[in-house]
């Protein structure tokens, strides 16, 4: 074990040897910099004893694919892996140095939109604690997810500059840069007998990697995380061009094949066809393979047996060009046969779909994708001649459906149809969203493959929300189970036993009133608005989207609204309504909702007349951080998608494992949350799937009609446009309108009065405190089956058939 004066020492050292001048004179970002540097040491000792095992082993390894990773910050949470947090504070202490102030200094590495990029974090923290063989690859943006400010009530976005400082975590390998092409043409050669194709007049991009260490849990396991950055290749750019005098076009030159790897697209759930987003795609697809085909290549086992040694994961259809790329590399560079070549690449790779929502299935006009991709969409178009054939013979003359299931048709490549035929694994990651896929939105496909398609419900790494976000409650769990919970989740079911127990209850509720006191001085400190930390604090923090409806949650907090103007004396619990979630740049409807919370928050705020029962505040650039401080604060947690529209949620997750009680629809993943923790301990509400599904089948529903037969929904519709806001008139007509004359889409009025008598349930279960507390610790309880861990173990077993490697101590350090 370290000791405190070692750790020192340590530090010391590090300082004087990166900056060079006297300890008393070093800034903040100095004593970041230098204590990253001293735990990048500890972790690099690891780092190359995993990777020497990897080398040595005859097993297989994984490779997550994601454009996408939403990891937070890391000094923290490696501190706490590596076992050295309480050394390090106590040894920084004594230098003078406050551990959480310097922490606080690190940006979040911000390089995803939401569930799907935080779900890829997860995943790779359980591979790491699972002692899993399993790495991430994506891109290294140099702007993360844009950072929001409210200005007016409006959202404005300012660029991420999250690199400004260097990144302490990141070890760039130009010995490792791969060349990735785009566009020219393909040229038909005929040498021995066999057909070359030779792809030429491309331009050239040069793929540098950077990797992350990603660390296991209290174990020797680091793996990694390969972010690709976007550089010209010396010999185009220097020598060619530049030397030629054309100066202005050779720094154009630089300006454009950087701009792959400039910035990530903040779409959620929508689809922007630019061209920009698709060469991103094949940038780190490309990148990707060619260096674990290198890798692979140096292990000396033949390239026919990759699939036994390689698993690929596609995190939704964004990277499946991984399979013409996988095809090309085999059959082009590696001159193997069609027929090996697809059995390798359908062996290795598998998909996970995340939403069903048909604006965000991906589709590129082959036009497009053609003259970006010419070699690659000759393999697409081959692989699409020899499914449709296939189809063919499985459905003669059935046109309609095999046009509904080709990859190329009606003038676009359909991303999700080339990842079902090209891939062993299809999955959904909640299991009513994969019943939605098998029977709906991929019906066809899982008539032609039914063995493809499995179940693997979404999980998060109780080591970042919980133990790293909440640890006045992990202790507390700890000294009553036992510390065995953070290695094995469902263990954290012991905590049932303690229910009825009133000293682990009265602890429980004084947890939550600490994490609650905490946010309120966060709010007043940030926001100068005083809330009271004995109201209810209920919380929707997400992506804002129609689907997820966070204007049925605005609509029912007007209507508690008038009800308290109405009568002064209304009996409920004081409630802080709190919000949090960035809006996509261009969804003008998701920015007006924005616009809407903050503009009945300002109402609601001031008005003295209601004796601070109600206060609601928009809390700004809602990220990892801040989820941190949120979740262990909530009392209620909002997941009231329109059913069947939310593949899985995950914050739903984070919520419960902090003790949080659900309102939720019967949606995504709060059904098997309802399921875990029953139905008494969680408050459900809503139309089901299958109703909302028959609605858009049928028809038969009328929002009209609910707006007459409901005096209260009335009032609060009206109020979006009769003056009662101030703001102009037509403000939030585009709103009102979409509610009226477009029919709601979403069923919120529909849903609106269940939804009220949700909130009045709430209300009356959170008076009886021991009820409330008995119900928060079922959830906490029962929130292990929610740990990304188990759901690693499921694609580990399942899809990937990898098996841990345990790493030895390095016996050089
Ligand atoms: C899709 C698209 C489509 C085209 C371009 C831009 C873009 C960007 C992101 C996405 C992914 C949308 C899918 C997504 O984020 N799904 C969420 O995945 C979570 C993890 O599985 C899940 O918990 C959420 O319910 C689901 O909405």
């Amino acid at each position: 074990m370290i000791t405190k004066e070692y750790f020192k020492k340590l530090y010391l050292d590090k300082f004087q040897s990166m900056h060079g001048k006297e300890i008393a004179e070093a800034t903040p970002m100095d004593q970041y910099l230098t204590l990253g540097a001293v735990i990048r040491d500890f972790i690099s000792r690891k780092w190359i004893a995993s990777n020497n095992a990897y080398a040595k082993m005859d097993d297989k390894e994984t490779y997550y694919f994601s454009l996408e990773f939403l990891l937070g910050k890391l000094m923290d949470a490696n501190l706490l892996k590596l076992h050295l947090k309480e050394i390090c504070a106590e040894a920084l202490t004594e230098l003078g140095i406050q551990l959480d102030q310097i922490e606080a200094l690190e940006p979040d590495a911000g390089l995803g939109n939401g569930g799907l990029g935080r779900l890829a974090a997860c995943f790779l923290d359980s591979l790491a604690a699972l002692q899993l063989p399993g790495h991430g690859c994506g891109i290294r943006y140099k702007y993360g997810f844009f950072e929001q400010k409210i200005v007016d009530g409006y959202q404005v976005e300012l660029p991420d500059n999250w690199l400004k400082y260097g990144n302490v975590w990141e070890i760039r390998k130009a010995d490792k840069a791969v060349e990735v092409r785009f566009g020219g043409n393909v040229r038909l050669d005929r040498v021995d007998g066999r057909t070359l194709f030779i792809h030429e007049n491309f331009d050239p991009v040069l793929a540098v990697p950077y990797d992350t260490p990603i660390v296991g849990y209290r174990n020797n396991t680091v793996n990694t995380l390969r972010l690709w950055s976007a550089e010209t290749t010396m010999k185009d750019f220097d020598f060619s061009t530049f030397n030629r005098g054309d100066y202005l076009n050779a720094v154009k030159y630089k300006y454009e094949v950087e701009s792959i790897s400039q910035v990530l697209y903040p779409d959620d759930n929508h689809l922007e066809g630019r061209v920009l987003r698709l060469k991103q795609q094949y940038f780190f697809v490309s990148a990707g393979i060619q260096s674990i085909v290198r890798r692979y290549k140096k292990r000396h086992i033949h390239l026919r047996d990759f699939h036994k040694k390689v698993a690929i994961h596609i995190n939704d259809t964004h990277p499946v060009l991984a399979i013409p790329e996988l095809m090309r590399i085999l059959i082009d560079e590696e001159e193997m046969g069609w027929d090996e070549a697809w059995e390798i690449t359908t062996g290795t790779i598998s998909y996970t779909n995340h939403t069903i929502l048909p604006e965000a299935l991906e589709k590129w006009p082959i036009d497009i994708f053609q003259t970006l991709l010419p070699r690659i969409y000759m393999i697409v178009h081959e692989i699409n001649e020899r499914f449709c054939r296939q189809l063919w013979e499985k459905y003669p003359g059935d046109w309609n459906k095999i046009r509904s299931m080709a990859i190329l048709s009606d003038g676009y490549v359909h991303m999700a149809h080339l990842a079902a035929v090209g891939s062993n694994s299809i999955n959904g990651v909640a299991k009513i969203h994969t019943e939605i896929l098998k029977s709906q939105v991929m019906s066809n496909f899982y008539d032609s493959y039914p063995h493809k398609f499995n179940n693997k419900t979404n999980g998060i790494t109780p080591r970042r929300w919980l133990l790293k976000s909440n640890p006045q409650l992990s202790r507390l769990i700890s000294d009553t189970i036992g510390p065995d919970w953070l290695y094995d989740s469902r263990k954290l079911q012991l905590l049932v036993d303690y229910v009825r127990d009133s000293a682990f209850q009265d602890r429980i509720h004084g947890i939550k009133q600490h994490n609650k006191a905490l946010l309120t001085a966060f709010i007043k400190d940030k926001y100068q608005i005083s809330i009271d930390p004995d109201s209810i604090f209920d919380i929707q923090v997400k992506r804002i989207h129609a689907y997820k409806r966070q204007i049925l949650n605005v609509l029912h907090i007007m209507d508690l609204y008038n009800r308290l103007l109405e009568n002064p004396n209304l009996e409920i619990h004081p409630r802080t309504f709190i919000f949090g979630g960035k809006a996509a740049p261009s969804y003008y409807m998701a920015k007006q909702t924005i616009k809407l919370i903050n503009t009945v928050a300002a109402v609601i705020n001031q008005d003295t007349r209601i004796h601070g029962k109600l206060k609601v505040i928009f809390l700004e650039n809602y990220n990892v951080s801040l989820g941190e401080k949120i979740f262990p604060a909530a009392d209620v947690s909002e997941q009231i998608s329109t059913a069947s529209k939310e593949a899985s949620g995950t914050g739903n997750m984070k919520f419960m494992m902090n003790g949080a009680i659900t309102i939720g629809t019967l949606d995504g993943a709060n059904i098997e949350i309802k399921e875990e923790v029953g139905e008494d301990n969680i408050v459900i509400f809503g139309l089901t799937a299958d109703q909302v599904l028959k609605y858009y089948q049928e028809g038969g529903y009328n929002a009209w009609d609910l707006y007459h037969e409901d005096g209260r929904l009335k009032m609060v519709l009206d109020q979006l446009i009769n003056g009662f806001l101030p703001v102009g008139p037509d403000e939030f007509r585009g709103i009102y309108e979409g509610f009226l004359y477009h029919n709601d889409e979403y069923f919120v009025l529909k849903d609106f009065s269940s939804y009220v008598e949700a909130h009045n349930k709430i209300n009356r279960l959170y008076q009886d405190k021991e009820k409330w507390v008995q119900m928060s610790i079922h959830n906490i309880a029962h929130s292990g089956k929610f740990s990304s861990d188990k759901t690693i173990s499921e694609y580990a077993r399942d899809i990937w058939n990898i098996h841990p490697v345990p790493i030895p101590n390095n016996p050089l350090f």
